[in-house]
C-alpha cells in the first residue's frame, strides 16, 4: 500500500464534540519520538457553555532520574475549519511535566465504545508523517469490544500506524493520586 499524505487522512465526519465528552480509556498507543505517557492513560473530555472543548488526562510517566509518577495533564482545544481537527495546547499540573501544542484529530468514533485519535507532530518533505502519536480509546476499562476491532485495525492502516501500537495496561497506578 502507498504511504499516506497527512493532508489526505480522512477524519470523523460531522464530529459532535458534545457526544465525545466524558471518560475514555486508552487501550493502545503509538508513541512519538521522546518522552511519552507509558500506561494507565485515561482522558476526560468536556465542553464548556461557550462550546469550547477541554480535557484532562492522566498517565504513568518516567521522568528525569528514573522517577516514576502519575502525570496529571490539561489540554485546551482550538477549533479549525474541520470539526474533527483541533490544535491542542497541553501542559502538566507540575512544571517538570511536558507542555506543547499538537494537532489533535479524531479519525473515527461511535461515541459510545471506541475512538481513534491521531496527531502528527512533524510532516516530512514528501507530505507523510515523520513523527506522530495516536491513541485508541475505549469507553470500557476492559478494552475494545470484538465488533469494534476490525474498524480500528482498518483505521490504523489508513493512518499508516498499523503494527506500531502497544497495548496500554491499566494497573490502577494513577488511581491513588
Ligand atoms: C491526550 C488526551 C487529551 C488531553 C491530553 C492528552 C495528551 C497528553 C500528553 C502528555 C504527555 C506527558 C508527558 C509527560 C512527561 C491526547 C492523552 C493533554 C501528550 C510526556
Amino acid at each position: 500500500s502507498t504511504r499516506q499524505h497527512v493532508s489526505n487522512i480522512q477524519v470523523m465526519q460531522n464530529f459532535d464534540r458534545s457526544r465525545y465528552t466524558g471518560r475514555w480509556y486508552a487501550v493502545a498507543k503509538k508513541d512519538p519520538v521522546g518522552l511519552f505517557l507509558l500506561d494507565n492513560v485515561v482522558a476526560q473530555f468536556s465542553v464548556d457553555e461557550s462550546g469550547k472543548m477541554t480535557a484532562i488526562a492522566q498517565g504513568r510517566v518516567i521522568i528525569l532520574n528514573n522517577w516514576e509518577m502519575c502525570a496529571n495533564m490539561f489540554g485546551t482545544f482550538e477549533d479549525t475549519p474541520d470539526p474533527a481537527k483541533f490544535k491542542m495546547r497541553y501542559w502538566g499540573a507540575a512544571a517538570y511535566l511536558q507542555s506543547g501544542n499538537d494537532d489533535h484529530w479524531v479519525i473515527d468514533t461511535d461515541y459510545d465504545n471506541y475512538a481513534i485519535h491521531y496527531s502528527c507532530r512533524e510532516v516530512d518533505l514528501d507530505g507523510t508523517c515523520l513523527d506522530g502519536y495516536s491513541f485508541i480509546f475505549s469507553r470500557h476499562p476492559t478494552g475494545l469490544r470484538p465488533e469494534d476491532q476490525k474498524i480500528v485495525t482498518d483505521k490504523k492502516k489508513e493512518i499508516c500506524f498499523l503494527g506500531k501500537y502497544r497495548r496500554v495496561s491499566h494497573t490502577g497506578f494513577c488511581e491513588s493520586s
